[in-house]
């Protein structure tokens, strides 16, 4: 359907105008004129034959040049503009109104005689379509608008040139021969062309108006019935009153995670603009991670777009409005203190500007630690910081930050600036203030070059505490449980010959003779690599031995990659991966591709499994909510969690089994095959020592209402015994469909990731001395890898003897995800081998 459903329709013109009939007169003497005029009629026939081919040239040239390559499109602009001098009528609300037809039709006018002016856009303007009215500034009116034009493909970009040019002048704005309507604030741009899908067959528009104190809901189509249509573009054109905004929160979000499919937008505007789009997104949101959005007026548009395949639950959202007046900014004062941007974790909004003044006591230097940073957006080059950003004193700040960011001041003052710009907005951020004596920043602690201060003890431990790496530079001597890298750096022992490059230079993989462990591969250059690693495509020994003699080009099958030369490869995804897979290398030809303006790192720093790979995996949800929790399957009926998993709060009653559905032997959220069981649930046994506060025995028992068949997608883990030893510094394997970045959405893919484990007086130091022993820490300190929301209950999983895989913990914890020296916290399960065997008899 069309996205302006308009009656009329470009009609293609002839690209130039010629007479191809020739008219005789009849001869009046035939007699005596018929010597001659047989000559006349040989010359007329033969002037009109070649003025037929003169214009048969010309017009075939014309087509050449101008349209033979021209296949003609479709492109719809979207725009809003302001009408000053025109008082806001509530009938503006109502498209079906006369006064919205009346104003609706001046702008069309007014559209089309700026058009008529432009040689660029007038041959290919088609019509415009006024989408909506909202109220403006001081006696003004917005309008939103859509326009379409139908041209040659290739002249897109010089269109855009055209209308980019046009909204820049002015051009757009006073009605040539209407001095009383006057038009400013123009902003319009091309519609995004997954909007415009000629497949989207259901375009479906809903509006609704805010009022205070009562909210109103809205849903995705089937929600929570059935799943979202195919091929269906839905809008929601949302108001508030004036002098407030719009407020939108997801309770349950659960897309298709490829933003390429399905996904919604958010608008900061009634119109698809893409100049004000506030957001895009898909995927799965669990509802301890709120999705919400605030509009900068009292506006909003959310679309929803989806594809042909996999339609999953969808959402439910609730719009509120709130006063247009937000608090933020203000001066700050003492010796420490804490500030975040609007709405923090929430999203802040569009066009925000925040000035936080700081005051230490005078002869006190200050300075501000980002405890979290989230300020990402396309296009965003974060050296320069054009579009969202802090500001503290001259440094800019913007993207996504470590915790570790700490910026100084040598004054007493600092001036913290926070600025969101009309589009893309982020969840902003957390930080905390303190005044430090300027001969003494880091008062008994160590001062990474980052300006953090660290516990000394933490300085040449092997880990990278600052985050910069600084607290391990310049070690002269190492501690006695660890090695000295030949750059200089202390790393501990029991990394040396694991087969990682932990030192950075090699050194500590060098000489090692002899692997520690079974399931290790010995290179030649004596560096040892888990043994899966061997013969995977990739040169993990650096000397190549791992990938020698294996049989790389294998016999054609359906999951093989074919060179161009028709030798087919075992390896996967070899395509532009960097290596010369194809002996004719056309693996790595055609290779500008692939670049995405999102983050792409799942788990946290991990990537999707393999359908099968974890067949203890489960995914607990909540019925008609989604995906909440992590399980593993101990046997036919049991399955073990966290007992936080199932914690009352005072929406949802996560403690009773009705309310929760266990998949087993999923993959991928929504997508059940016949490989999954669903199950409801007969009991659940949190263990009785669960504690809320310290998440001290966090693991819960779950029985399953009916027994489930044991298959390949569906296998116990081994328990491990109460001796059960998982050595510190090996790896395990964590899995499960969390957020994929902190804050971020849900994975719809089982995630897995290597992580290893983690001294336990270590961690303990880390983690500020909350770490027990029924407690079990792993993790990439350098950061980058971890669980996070929504892995939690799930599985990590350790290799014990002949390469059987063995429950070592329960994803537990953590300060954040994936942060520099914060470990994730797993419920270390050998502790409650005799109450899992006492509650379950298994
Ligand atoms: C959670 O909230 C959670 N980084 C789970 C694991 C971690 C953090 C949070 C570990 O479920």
């Amino acid at each position: 359907m069309d996205p302006l459903e308009s009656g009329m329709r470009y009609s293609p013109r002839c690209p130039d105008d010629w007479d191809t009939s020739v008219q005789f007169l009849p001869a009046s003497d035939s007699k005596a004129l018929e010597k001659k005029g047989s000559v006349r009629k040989g010359v007329f026939v033969a002037l009109a034959v070649f003025l037929l081919a003169v214009c048969v040239m010309i017009g075939v040239l014309v087509w050449h040049f101008r349209y033979r390559h021209a296949t003609k499109t479709k492109l719809i602009y979207s725009g809003s503009m302001r009408i000053s001098n025109q008082p806001f009528l509530d009938n503006y609300e109502n498209s079906e109104s006369q006064d919205f037809k009346d104003l609706a039709e001046k702008v069309l006018q007014h559209l089309s005689a700026v058009y008529s002016k432009s040689s660029q856009l007038s041959p290919y303007y088609v019509n415009s379509k006024v989408q909506a009215f909202s109220e403006g500034d001081s006696q003004s009116v917005i309008t939103y608008y859509l326009s379409e034009f139908f041209m040659p493909s290739e002249q897109k970009s010089a269109m855009d040139k055209a209308m980019a040019n046009m909204t820049q002048q002015g051009r757009l704005l006073r009605r040539p021969n209407n001095p009383s309507f006057y038009v400013d604030d123009i902003v319009s741009g091309a519609v995004d062309s997954r909007m415009l899908r000629s497949s989207l067959a259901v375009r479906q528009s809903f509006a609704l108006h805010c009022q205070t104190g009562s909210a109103v809901t809205l849903q995705s189509p089937g929600f929570p019935n059935s799943p979202y249509s195919p091929n269906t573009y839905t809008e929601w054109l949302l108001r508030a009153d004036p002098g407030h905004r719009v407020k939108l929160q997801f309770d349950t979000f659960n897309l298709e995670n490829d933003c390429g499919k399905d996904f919604i937008r958010v608008y900061d505007s009634l119109v698809a603009l893409e100049q004000k789009i506030m957001a895009e997104k898909c995927g799965v949101y669990p509802p301890n991670e709120p999705l919400s959005f605030v509009s900068s007026g009292n506006v909003m548009l959310l679309t929803l777009v989806t594809n042909e395949e996999k339609n999953f639950p969808g959402f439910r959202a609730r719009v509120t409005q709130i006063p247009q007046k937000i608090e933020c900014g203000g001066t700050l004062t003492g010796l420490k203190g804490t500030f975040t941007s609007p709405d923090f974790p929430s999203y802040y909004p569009p066009l925000l500007r925040c000035v936080w003044n700081i005051q230490v006591p005078t002869g006190k230097y200050v300075k501000v630690q980002f405890k979290k940073f989230l300020m990402s957006e396309p296009g965003q080059n974060i050296n320069v910081c054009r579009k969202d950003y802090v500001q503290v004193n001259t440094t800019k700040l913007c993207g996504e930050r470590s915790p570790s960011t700490v910026v100084s001041v040598k004054s007493n003052k600092m001036e913290v600036i926070f600025d969101s710009d009309m589009s893309y907005v982020d969840r902003g951020f957390s930080a905390e203030f303190q005044a430090y004596e300027p001969s003494d920043p880091c008062p008994e602690k160590f001062q990474c070059r980052n300006d953090m201060c660290i516990n000394p003890a933490l300085k040449c431990d092997g880990w990278n505490d600052c985050g910069d790496n600084s607290d391990e530079k310049n070690c002269v001597e190492c501690g006695e449980t660890q090695i000295k890298c030949k750059n200089g750096f202390c790393k501990p022992k029991f990394w040396q010959c694991d087969g990682v490059d932990d030192c950075g230079d090699m050194s500590d993989e060098e000489s090692c003779g002899q692997c520690k462990s079974k399931a290790e591969f010995l290179c030649n250059n004596t560096k040892c690599i888990p043994e899966n690693k061997k013969c995977n495509g990739y040169d993990d020994c650096g000397d190549g031995s791992d990938e020698k003699g294996c049989t790389r080009v294998v016999a054609c099958t359906d999951t093989s990659y074919k060179c161009k030369n028709s030798q087919c490869i075992s390896k996967a995804n070899p395509e532009c991966d960097g290596e010369k897979d194809c002996d004719d290398g056309s693996d790595e030809v055609d290779c500008e591709c692939g670049v995405r303006p999102y983050k792409s790192s799942r788990i946290v720093g991990g990537q999707a499994a393999v359908e099968g790979e974890w067949p203890w995996q489960v995914s607990l949800h909540i019925k008609n909510v989604g995906h909440v929790c992590g399980a593993s399957v101990i046997n036919n009926r049991w399955l073990v969690t966290a007992a936080h998993c199932v914690q009352d709060d005072k929406e949802i009653k996560y403690s009773q089994p009705q309310h929760w559905e266990a998949y087993l032997g999923l993959h991928i959220q929504g997508k059940i095959t016949d490989k999954t069981a669903k199950r409801n649930l007969k009991r659940i046994i949190p263990h009785p020592y669960y504690n809320e506060y310290t998440y001290d025995n966090d693991i819960a028992l779950m029985e399953l209402d009916s027994p489930v068949t044991l298959t390949q997608s569906i296998w116990p883990i081994c328990l491990p015994s109460e001796t059960h030893e998982f050595e510190v510094g090996s790896s395990v394997w964590i899995t499960g469909w969390g957020a994929t970045r902190e804050g971020g959405s849900s994975a719809t893919t089982l995630q897995k990731a290597e992580v290893r484990i983690i001294n336990q007086t270590v961690c303990n130091q880390l983690m500020s001395n909350q770490i027990t022993s029924r407690m079990l820490c792993a993790g990439v300190l350098s950061g980058g890898v971890d669980a996070c929301q929504g892995d939690s209950g799930g599985p990590m999983s350790a290799y014990g003897a002949n390469r059987r895989l063995f429950l070592a913990g329960v994803v537990s914890w953590g300060d954040g995800c994936a942060r520099r020296d914060k470990p994730g916290i797993y419920t270390r399960v050998t502790k409650f081998r005799s109450w899992i065997k006492e509650k379950s008899g298994v």
